[in-house]
């Protein structure tokens, strides 16, 4: 990172969390720019979204770089300065499953959080076959994160690695937007507590998010 400097732009209560929580895990030198959401409309603000087309958060700056898409970014640091850690290498036993955790978190996890999130906000009526389908796939994908971590400590293995960081906003802090009863998922609630225990964590969230208390029970 020579010469450069990473700057990660966070976003109050958004996946953008990752980003800080894999900054200070790898203890990456970076300037960490906040922004509180527009209140009328909950969007990014205009100085934030004006970094990248899509106009919302996470986004990065390295030189000049300008970088969107948590997976990509979560990608890119980790390849280019991680020196291997939070990855799998492809000769490993557990390299599949660190690629498949990896892109579930935002291709089939977060993604059908949010959608609920959609339908209940718009009031789809529990009943109607759409909100059926959206609220099934999301119990389906919370189940396979249950039974995948009755096996193993993290995701991808026996140690934290990139498809965690993934994957904890939307176990936690996502649930700010869309309350989910944990009750039944046991693997995911001693998950979330060993994640509450690593200091780089909870470093991060006081930096992006203070005065909110990690949701990890
Ligand atoms: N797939 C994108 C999703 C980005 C996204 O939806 N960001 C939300 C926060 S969780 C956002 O910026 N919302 C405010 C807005 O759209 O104005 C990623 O993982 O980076």
């Amino acid at each position: 990172m020579k010469n450069r400097m990473l700057t990660v732009h966070h976003l109050a209560r958004s996946q953008s969390e990752r980003i800080v929580w894999l900054c200070e895990e790898l203890g990456l030198p970076y300037e960490l720019k906040c922004y509180a959401r527009t209140p009328a409309t909950g969007l990014a603000p205009p100085e934030l979204a004006n970094l990248h087309p899509m106009r919302n958060a996470p986004v990065i700056t390295d030189g000049e770089l300008v970088m969107a898409e948590s997976g990509a970014i979560v990608d890119y640091i980790t390849t280019l300065y991680g020196n291997g850690r939070l990855r799998v290498a492809p000769d490993h036993p557990d390299f599949a499953q660190f690629v498949y955790w990896f892109h579930f978190a935002n291709g089939s996890l977060q993604n059908h959080v949010g959608r609920t999130m959609v339908i209940s906000r718009a009031k789809v009526p529990l009943d109607n076959p759409v909100s059926v389908g959206v609220r099934g796939r999301m119990r389906r994908a919370l189940d396979l994160v249950e039974t995948r971590l009755g096996t193993v400590q993290y995701l991808a293995g026996p140690v934290l690695t990139a498809a965690d960081i993934m994957s904890v906003f939307t176990l936690t802090t996502m649930r700010l937007s869309v309350p989910i009863d944990l009750a039944p998922y046991p693997n995911i609630r001693a998950y979330l507590a060993r994640i509450g225990t690593r200091e780089s964590y909870r470093r991060a969230m006081r930096k992006a998010e203070p005065g909110l208390e990690p949701l990890l029970t």
